[in-house]
């Protein structure tokens, strides 16, 4: 899925685009499939967590459920990682055949009680040099603004990085202030892929409805970004060196 030229200009231009069907009905249910026994494993991973964890609460109230790395847990999404589709649309947005995965990530929002996730730029977090990293979001289930799809400040990426505060009683999330008014919203269904640049201010709403909202993103960076001054070299490579 090479991305045509009016694409690269439209990621360029807003930050972010849709690029349609990734993940064939056959990769799909098998993503579902693993995605639903790892969070349904009573043992679950280490870097599982509820980024709608609050302050003060015994037990949490909303809920975005996140597992980072979900490829060293399941092969399926390893070869979604490798498959030629995802890295042509990567490599022909990021401008390098050299690509490297920062980590990848499930971000879980269970039916009615699907929690926010504030207003940021990812960079807030990650604070990568060069700032040229970006993420495939895939929905595995169908997704829009009612159950939490995600929502883009088109251009927000060109204003460099923002300053980012806590989320009120969130205990792991930051958030940068955001004009509410621009905000576009990304529906699709599920299979789709979007591509946001790191410095494209997002957000997803809660999920109230009585359909859960499974997705899974995969981060990505061009080979040689630094982190803190560090090279990024212990990454895995995807593709190029
Ligand atoms: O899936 C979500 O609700 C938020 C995703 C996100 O912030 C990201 O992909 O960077």
């Amino acid at each position: 899925m090479k991305p045509s030229p009016e694409l690269v200009e439209q990621f360029k231009r807003d930050g972010y685009i849709v690029a349609g069907q990734v993940l064939d009905s056959d990769t799909l249910a098998a993503a579902r499939a693993a995605y639903d026994r790892i969070f349904a494993a009573t043992e679950k991973p280490s870097s599982y967590r509820n980024l709608g964890q609050k302050e003060g609460e015994a037990q949490s109230a909303g809920a975005v459920l996140q597992i980072i790395d979900m490829h060293k847990l399941d092969d399926v999404f390893r070869r979604i990682m490798f498959q030629s589709n995802v890295l042509d649309l990567i490599e022909g947005l990021m401008g390098t055949p050299n690509i490297r995965l920062y980590h990848d990530q499930a971000l879980y929002k269970p039916a009615l009680h699907g929690d926010e996730v504030p207003w940021h730029q990812d960079n807030g977090y990650w604070h990568l040099e060069p700032a040229d990293a970006m993420s495939l979001w895939i929905a595995l289930d169908d997704v829009d603004e009612a159950n939490g799809c995600m929502r883009f400040v088109p251009g927000s990426h060109k204003a460099g990085e923002v300053g980012h505060m806590r989320a009120g009683q969130y205990i792991a999330q930051l958030k940068a202030d955001a004009d509410e008014s621009l905000a576009v919203p990304a529906p699709m269904p599920a299979g789709w892929g979007l591509v946001h640049h790191c410095r494209t201010l997002h957000n997803t709403k809660p999920n109230h409805t009585p359909r859960q909202r499974r997705a899974w993103v995969m981060h990505t960076m061009p080979s040689g970004t630094t982190q803190g001054g560090t090279v990024l070299e212990d990454r895995l490579v995807l593709r190029g060196g």
